[in-house]
């Protein structure tokens, strides 16, 4: 899954792709690059504490590059990543497939009526707070991380089950980084088997992430590419199918020789 964030401000790659033609050639790039989902977001949750937008800002954002990435490539699924029913609505209009929820379905009451109703795809990622908090260490506090984490994504599930969506739209993420310090990132990593306990399928989003750069010592962002897919390797190992990225190119190469590795060795 390319990162496509269509923000003036996101933490490693703001301001690079928030005009259209810059957007559409990036989606390009990662297509060409063996993406298989483009991720439209038009609002960041950067970890010095992102500013919300309207729902009409960030549709004003998003809805354009969806429609001009469905046009283009059509072999391409695209995904919107926001919090908003409103967006959401707008973009599955627009041909999107899957909703992105950074919060799990926690932040908007009309969220989960809207994907049953397109009956597209959803990512249920685990965070805490709101949009401008969900990035910081505010409610990063845990007695076992993966547990709450596990726990509280039930409560995700439940609501996407209730509102008729059906198990085999649901893919889980643990949300790296969000209401999270580095242990808690690391420890959800190394516990992905007892997330994927639940019966769904798990996508994570390491790229560039914090956790990364205390790890490696890589203080920008941007240069995080390295780390991230030591990162995805090791969750593939660990049993994520879905990865989301900025840098497609070097995740993609490595995870489909180490998914060739791995299934040469059953
Ligand atoms: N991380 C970010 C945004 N959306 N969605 C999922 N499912 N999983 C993630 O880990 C995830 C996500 C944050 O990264 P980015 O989009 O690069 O930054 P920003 O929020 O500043 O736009």
């Amino acid at each position: 899954m390319g990162i496509l964030n269509v923000t003036p401000d996101s933490f490693s790659d703001g301001g690079q792709f928030d005009d259209p033609a810059r957007a559409i050639e990036q989606a390009a790039r990662m297509v060409a690059e063996g993406a298989d989902i483009i991720d439209v977001g038009g609002e960041s949750t950067r970890p010095q504490g992102a500013t919300p937008v309207t729902a009409g800002e960030e549709q004003g954002r998003v809805v354009p590059v969806i429609r001009a990435i469905v046009e283009q490539f059509p072999q391409v699924v695209v995904s919107i990543d926001t919090v908003k029913a409103e967006t959401a609505a707008a973009a599955l209009g627009a041909g999107a497939a899957i909703v992105n929820d950074v919060s799990g379905f926690r932040l908007d009451p009309g969220m989960a009526a809207v994907c049953a109703g397109a009956r597209c795809g959803v990512v249920l990622m685990h965070s805490r707070g709101d949009v401008s908090t969900m990035g910081t260490y505010q409610h990063a506090s845990y007695d076992a991380v993966v547990e709450a984490v596990v726990r509280e994504l039930g409560g995700s599930i439940a609501a996407a089950r209730a509102a008729g969506i059906g198990d085999d739209a649901i893919v889980l993420d643990p949300g790296l980084g969000f209401a999270k310090r580095s242990e808690h990132s690391l420890s959800m990593l190394a516990g992905l088997p007892e997330l994927l306990a639940l019966g769904y399928p798990v996508l994570v989003g390491a790229s560039r992430k914090r956790f990364v750069g205390e790890l490696t010592g890589v203080t920008v962002p941007a240069e995080r590419s390295f780390g991230t897919v030591g990162a995805n390797v090791a969750a593939l190992m660990l049993g994520a199918r879905l990865f989301r990225v900025h840098d497609v190119a070097p995740s993609r190469q490595a995870l489909d020789v180490a998914w060739a590795v791995m299934r040469a060795a059953r």
